[in-house]
């Protein structure tokens, strides 16, 4: 990104025109991070809570301190828990926040004073990676730019025009070589409009699909003859695909039989890319349906070629040397990410009597919050560190103020290619913000372990580059232009050889389980997804205000009743565990049996879908279960 900047304040935000990825183009989301910036809301001095708070007007349940004061505190209590019930009674969270390198420093942080507990498993691509893991033996994907070799595209779950944006040149190169386009989501969403098959099918049926079109391409022969040579459990995962005619298969997913016959034809004729979304994997069959569209890859040969693959993940943190963080013993307790709330409660042995969160807004990320509002209320000490008086702060004893990524140096890779590039300083930091390794460096000071914390941030950079200054990457390189990782190839498993301990492709061949079902007093799955002016709960106040909006099918509100539920009015969205007032939109491109509302609604504004969602872990890679809750639309008391 370039920031312009006069007078020290960034009058505009854009895209690089160097980068080969971005193209000069940001997202909308990051548009608005230079409104983040200068944000009234801003919080400007560490906050000490003196009272309850009050929703309509929180600030007024904290006191201010200064620095000296908070830093003070933390180390006192930091000591005094360590001293009297181990360092395992202090536990760190942290999620997604900038996704800077350096901010693994905060746990690194925790690591050395402790080891203190921290989380396990991941609510973002848990599941997925972990299925990708046992596949393949790693999670990687074709370079973007190895889409002009694909004949076919396949946007499995995929909405890039919210939350790939950067994708779309690419889609569009694909289209005017007339490469064919699939969209398989129960949404129609943009791209849909240019793809040549579009597939609906039932929320959390796409596993059925996928052991359809198996079927379908062992049935027409489109199988690769070779298949055997690179795949392990191949007769296993057949008899399974075969255990049921597609036909079969496809009862759950709503999907025609010939419509699938369609896409085995477009999927098994030529080098086939199946680019993953990572909504499906958050259920509870998430896992096995990533590895299922591996499968797919296996048999058809869509795989360690130009053109194929199941572009799931690209390894952000890979490259860079972080193996300082593995320099201390095994962390002693781990906390379930996707139960976090109840987990941080029945935890004992020692309990959980401190907990520091840092680039995260788990109240209102995770699932139950309710619950995790609770955990992190009902704690002796618990201090957020955010920009913002979030839901999450909200919570804490101490909130310290700190700095976003325009006002501080990092280093960055991504989800979606391999390009790594240098994050600095374009501004000086809002006043009394200060950056995590500034807190960190100077609470370890205070602590008695400053020697974990020995480098400014160009030292970090310095250490955390070193691998890849032989193949010619240096900071110094790196503040001039964003670098490709060299090693990253450009066709993964090329030659079909895969690092697994055999080297071959492992085949699925448990059947996977079914995400649980609507009922008739729950007969709608709800949707959270990504919308375009915000990273998860990332918004401005002004844009928390009033009821959120549930997307709906008409269809599904005439099936409520009728003029029950209308076009543009509000109604109350409940699950088994709690209820939202919306304002419903009708859209007829939603799958008649979904809710969509977007994610990173705020909480305390009566607006966070977690607030429906129950804490429930996936199959695989301890992700959360996020899109399998079922719920009921009611008209609000007129
Ligand atoms: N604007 C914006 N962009 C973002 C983010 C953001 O908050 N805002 N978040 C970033 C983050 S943290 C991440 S991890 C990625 C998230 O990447 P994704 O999870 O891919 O992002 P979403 O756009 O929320 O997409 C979820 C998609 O899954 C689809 N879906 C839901 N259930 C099913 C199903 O059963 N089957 C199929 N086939 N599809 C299903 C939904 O319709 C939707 O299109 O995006 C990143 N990009
Ligand atoms: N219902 C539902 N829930 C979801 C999802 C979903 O699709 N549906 N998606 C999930 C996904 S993919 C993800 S990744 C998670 C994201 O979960 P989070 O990462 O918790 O979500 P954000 O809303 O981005 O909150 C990040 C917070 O960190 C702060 N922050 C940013 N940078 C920094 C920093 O450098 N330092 C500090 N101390 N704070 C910083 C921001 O101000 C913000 O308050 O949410 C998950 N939750
Ligand atoms: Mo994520």
């Amino acid at each position: 990104m370039i920031a312009t900047v006069k007078d020290g304040r960034i009058t505009k935000l854009q895209g690089d025109p160097n980068h080969p990825i971005t193209r000069g183009a940001l997202c909308e989301r990051t548009k608005n991070y230079v409104r983040r910036v200068e944000d009234p809301d801003r919080l400007t001095t560490p906050l000490i809570r003196t009272g309850t708070v009050n929703p309509k007007s929180p600030r007024s349940a904290f006191k201010e301190i200064t620095w000296e004061e908070a830093l003070e505190l933390c180390a006192s209590k930091l000591i005094q828990f360590r001293r009297e019930s181990g360092p395992e009674s202090i536990f760190h969270y942290q999620c997604g926040g900038s996704l800077g390198i350096l901010k693994k420093l905060n746990g690194w942080f925790f690591d050395s004073f402790g080891p203190c507990t921290t989380k396990r498993g991941n609510i973002c691509d848990g599941p997925g990676y972990a299925a990708q893991e046992l596949d393949f033996g790693s999670s990687e994907s074709n370079d973007l730019s190895d889409l002009e070799n694909a004949e076919t595209i396949l946007l499995w779950g995929k909405n890039p025009n919210v939350s790939n944006v950067h994708l779309i040149p690419f889609l569009k190169q694909a289209l005017k070589r007339n490469t064919k386009l699939i969209s398989i989501n129960p949404i129609r969403h943009a791209t849909s409009r240019t793809c040549d098959l579009v597939i609906q099918p039932r929320p959390g049926t796409d596993p059925f699909l996928a052991l359809a079109l198996a079927g379908v391409l062992f049935e027409k022969g489109m199988v690769d003859s070779g298949a055997a040579k690179w795949c392990e459990n191949l007769p296993e995962y057949r008899a399974m695909v075969e255990c049921r005619t597609p036909s079969d298969w496809l009862k759950p997913t709503g999907v025609e039989l010939s419509v699938v016959e369609k896409l085995a034809e477009l999927y098994g004729s030529g080098p086939a890319t199946i680019l993953c979304g990572w909504g499906m994997q958050r259920r509870a069959n998430g896992g096995a349906c990533i590895r299922l569209l591996d499968s797919l890859a296996g048999i058809s040969g869509n795989i360690g070629i130009p053109g194929a693959g199941v572009s799931f993940y690209c390894g952000r943190t890979s490259g860079f040397n972080l193996s300082f963080l593995k320099g201390v013993a095994a962390v002693p307790r781990t906390l379930s990410e996707p139960r976090l709330g109840a987990e941080i409660m029945a935890a004992h042995d020692p309990p959980v009597r401190m907990v520091w969160v840092t680039c995260a807004n788990p109240v209102v990320m995770l699932p139950d919050s309710g619950k995790v509002a609770q955990a992190l209320q009902s704690r002796e000490f618990t201090v957020v560190s955010d920009s913002f008086l979030t839901d999450t702060a909200q919570c804490a004893d101490l909130v310290l103020p700190t700095t976003t990524m325009l006002e501080e140096d990092d280093l960055i890779g991504s989800y979606g290619h391999y390009w790594i590039s240098d994050v600095r300083k374009v501004v000086e930091p809002a006043k009394g913000a200060r950056s995590d390794l500034e807190i960190f460096t100077q609470l370890a000071e205070r602590t008695g372990i400053g020697a974990a914390f020995p480098y400014d941030e160009e030292g970090w950079k310095e250490r955390i580059v070193r691998d890849l200054e032989p193949l010619g990457i240096s900071p110094k390189r790196l503040r001039k232009e964003s670098v490709r990782k060299p090693f990253a190839p450009k066709v993964v498993f090329e030659g079909r050889k895969f690092p697994t301990p055999t080297g071959k492709m492992n085949l699925i061949h448990k059947l996977p389980t079914s995400v649980p079902s609507p009922s008739p007093e729950f007969p709608l799955y709800l949707l959270s997804n990504s919308i375009s002016s915000t990273q998860g709960s990332q918004a401005s106040n002004g844009a928390q205000t009033g009821p959120t909006e549930a997307r709906i099918h008409p269809e599904t509100a005439a099936a409520i009743g009728k003029g029950q539920i209308s076009d543009g009015e509000s109604a109350v969205l409940e699950s088994e565990w709690g209820n939202l007032k919306v304002e419903v939109i009708f859209d007829d491109r939603v799958h008649p049996e979904a809710v969509v509302v977007p994610k990173g609604g705020w909480h305390f504004r009566g607006r966070s879908a977690n607030a429906l969602i129950a804490a429930r872990v996936t199959d695989l890679g301890e992700g959360a279960c996020y899109l399998d809750e079922t719920v009921r639309l009611r008209p609000a008391a007129r």
